[in-house]
């Protein structure tokens, strides 16, 4: 069961969700007839008016390449999407905003680092260590760059409820450990993992740490400084922002030593056909026209949540998670997969003799969008002796009125399959 926090009580009374709703057109949508219930929220979140807006006033007033026009269109552009970098780096607390890296998304983070970052410091017989409850987009870089290398990866293994054993974890390390990838909140189980520990442990070793903290930017207030990550990976369309764009936090000392991840234009600083010098960071690793819209869409978005407050969105989405534990808990043949007592606002559940893809399509027929699958976490349901689950997740406009929705649905589809 996750814990009770006090906060959520505190903090009722200024949060005013349907207020929040109003900011989000797509909630206004019917689906089958019935009004949208969306709890897809750990797979992609919908945009506020605002985040539209500011997208909608680049391409229709500001549209121009960035980094190399004199004019005024271009020199806004770059002003903005320059903005939108320092937004980020202020939401993390990193050092610098030469820091802050624009990618595609957690997915590229974490191959640039694995290519690069791996590429000259993993070699023959060294380790690299991941957890069991990864998204295959932080298992494959590194399985691929183990077969590339003759490197080994090595899994922490997870507890019944779904938690890092992290006793198993310090006995993985050994003088071969060159680097360590863990994912903050796991979006199958929605475990909080301890990753200050995790990273305070991997340091007294002397080994660095890459955080993917795709589900927790937008549950849980993230300082790099104080965390003391070596990188942190995210993608945009969690926080409420635009798809295909996310960010690569990595500290200055790595970044430098690192070489390019993508040649092209942007990262060069001279080119000759015998050599080519490359441009300073963060511009090393953007090659090509970037997702300028994109980058200033999430700008856009880190300061509409900051706006509401990460904590109060956490009181808030963790009230609709106890809500809906407590309720679904004593469903005949409902279990729940991930039972650790701090979690973010993520439900996944096995119904006996019914199949996940069943519980998801009987649910969009009354409107609700949950998801239904693996998660892109398989080895992780081959653990808890599942094909797959269905997941609710919540957002910050998603009420207890929703909750009550998702519940009814499930005690139907008892009453039909059951
Ligand atoms: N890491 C975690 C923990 C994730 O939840 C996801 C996406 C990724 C990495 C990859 O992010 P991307 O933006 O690069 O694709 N997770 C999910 C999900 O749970 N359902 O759809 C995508």
């Amino acid at each position: 069961m996750p814990v009770k926090n006090d906060s959520a009580i505190i903090q009722k009374s200024i949060y005013n969700v349907e207020k929040i709703r109003k900011d989000f057109p797509i909630l206004q949508t019917f689906v089958h007839g019935k009004p949208l219930v969306y709890l897809d929220n750990a797979a992609t979140t919908q945009k506020p008016r605002f985040v539209i807006d500011r997208i909608n006033h680049y391409y229709e007033k500001i549209n121009a390449n960035i980094h190399r026009g004199v004019h005024a269109l271009s020199q806004e552009a770059t002003e903005e999407f320059e903005s939108a970098r320092i937004i980020i780096k202020n939401f993390i607390n990193a050092l610098g905003k030469n820091e802050i890296i624009f990618t595609r998304g957690t997915t590229e983070s974490i191959n640039l680092v694995a290519s690069t970052f791996g590429k000259i410091n993993v070699h023959e017989g060294d380790e690299i260590i991941i957890s069991h409850m990864e998204h295959h987009s932080n298992i494959v870089p590194w399985q691929m760059l183990c077969k590339e290398k003759n490197a080994v990866l090595k899994v922490i293994p997870v507890n019944d409820s779904g938690e890092l054993i992290t006793e198993e974890f310090v006995k993985l390390i050994s003088p071969r450990t060159k680097f360590i990838s863990v994912v903050y909140a796991s979006n199958s189980l929605g475990t909080v993992n301890p990753v200050k520990t995790i990273i305070d442990i991997a340091h007294q070793n002397g080994i660095p740490v890459l955080i993917d903290a795709a589900q927790a930017i937008n549950h849980i207030p993230i300082d790099v400084q104080e965390l003391d990550c070596d990188f942190l990976a995210f993608s945009g369309h969690k926080i409420y922002g635009p798809t295909g764009i996310g960010i690569l936090y990595g500290k200055i000392n790595h970044l430098e030593a690192m070489p390019p991840y993508m040649g092209g234009g942007d990262m060069i600083s001279k080119v000759t056909f015998e050599e080519t010098t490359y441009n300073e960071l963060p511009h090393k690793f953007e090659a090509g026209t970037p997702d300028i819209a994109g980058a200033i869409g999430l700008g856009a978005a880190i300061e509409y949540v900051k706006k509401i407050g990460l904590d109060n969105i956490a009181a808030h989405e963790n009230e609709l998670l106890m809500t809906a534990t407590e309720s679904i808990s004593d469903l005949k043949g409902l279990r729940i997969i991930g039972t650790s007592k701090n979690k973010i606002g993520v439900l996944s559940f096995h119904l006996e003799n019914i199949h996940p893809h069943d519980v998801g399509t009987f649910l969009d027929f009354e409107g609700v969008a949950i998801r239904t699958g693996h998660h892109c976490t398989q080895p992780l349901m081959k653990r808890f002796g599942v094909p797959a689950t269905s997941r609710a997740s919540f957002g910050l406009y998603n009420t207890k009125e929703e909750v009550s929705i998702l519940v009814n649905g499930l005690k139907k589809i008892l009453e039909v399959f059951g």
